[in-house]
């Protein structure tokens, strides 16, 4: 029987077995859970994102180091939507940060998609009520991709790091529009490779165009070379100095809030999800319906709306 204590205190094995009950979405975590959540709140979460190979999982690893010399508890959760058969991918990210295994104030989760539901967001804001509580200072999480509607770390971190690398020609293609919005540090990796400069100042000047946050902080763009550490004990400062910039200019407590609201609609969402697949199953509303489509007597977007206009009044 997990207990709230273990958590508190920080025991890795009750951890790692409440996660595992999170990802399963077991009855039991929920209920943890709510004890939980009002002792969390006190850990910074990072999001680090970008493209498959841009390195973020070398940069992480490397960053993870540089925390650790400021004496920083610091745990990742590495989600990868995009490959539900996440064996080769999830192993990848565990073997390159293998050399924290023994460090206790390092914990490094990788998240695999549930695959059919939108659980990958709650799931990974759940996990990081567990980190919170057991007492890591820092949560990383890495994802990829950027304001993707089934993944929106924005909505997970307080500070967002996106990881680009050089391009030469159309400068820095990768950056969309929407993710210029998003990032609050913009690091340019494989900066050991041609045109990091010229990559390092077009991405500048873009974010100069865009100057007009709402916050005092303006996104600054830096230079890495993840592989041998080049440029990272910037990235960790700057984390630290926007983190410090939020909380002088009361900015943080706004940011809190918005991932409080985020992870409400999350779980609204899901749980709407959860309630209306039950439904769907069991309900002879949908036998008829099918029935119905069938028989051609109705089309399925008539017989879809109808099923669910019925449910929404039905709870009304
Ligand atoms: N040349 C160079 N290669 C890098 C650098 N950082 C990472 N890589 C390599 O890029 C590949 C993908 O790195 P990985 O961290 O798995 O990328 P991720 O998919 O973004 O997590 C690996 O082979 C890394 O060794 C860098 O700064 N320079
Ligand atoms: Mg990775």
């Amino acid at each position: 029987m997990l207990k709230i204590d273990d958590i508190r205190s920080g025991n890795q094995l009750a951890g790692a077995r409440l996660i595992r009950l999170i990802e399963n979405n077991e009855p039991s975590a929920i209920e943890l859970l709510k004890l939980l959540y009002p002792l969390a709140g006190n850990a910074f979460m990072i999001g680090i994102t970008g493209s498959p190979g841009v390195g973020k999982s070398t940069l992480i690893d490397v960053l993870i180091l540089e925390f650790r010399k400021l004496d920083k508890k610091i745990a990742v959760i590495a989600v990868d939507p995009t490959s539900p058969f996440t064996g080769g991918a999830i192993l990848g990210d565990r073997l390159r940060m293998q050399r924290h295994a023994t460090d206790k104030s390092v914990f490094i989760r990788s998240m695999a998609s549930r695959g059919q539901t939108g659980g990958l967001s709650r799931a990974t804001k759940d996990t990081a009520i567990v980190l919170d509580v057991m007492g890591f200072e820092i949560i990383i999480i890495e994802t990829v991709g950027a304001g993707q509607a089934q993944f929106d770390v924005a909505g997970l971190a307080h500070s967002v790091g996106i990881v680009c690398i050089p391009s030469s020609g159309d400068g820095i293609q990768a950056v969309k529009a929407g993710i210029l919005e998003t990032g609050n540090l913009f690091i340019v990796n494989k900066s050991d490779l041609p045109d990091a400069q010229a990559s390092f100042h077009d991405l500048s000047a873009m974010l100069e165009m865009k100057q007009s946050s709402k916050t005092g902080w303006q996104p600054r763009v830096l230079k890495t070379v993840a592989t041998n550490g080049t440029g990272v004990k910037e990235v960790a400062q700057t984390f630290l100095s926007h983190l410090d910039a939020m909380k002088k200019d009361g900015s943080f407590d706004a940011k809190q809030r918005e991932l409080e609201r985020f992870y409400f609609h999350t779980l609204l969402k899901d749980f709407a999800f959860e309630k209306i697949n039950l439904f769907i199953n069991k309900s002879p509303d949908i036998k008829h319906a099918l029935t119905d489509i069938e028989l051609q007597k109705e089309d399925p977007i008539s017989a879809a709306q109808n099923v669910i206009n019925k449910l929404c009044r039905f709870n009304n």
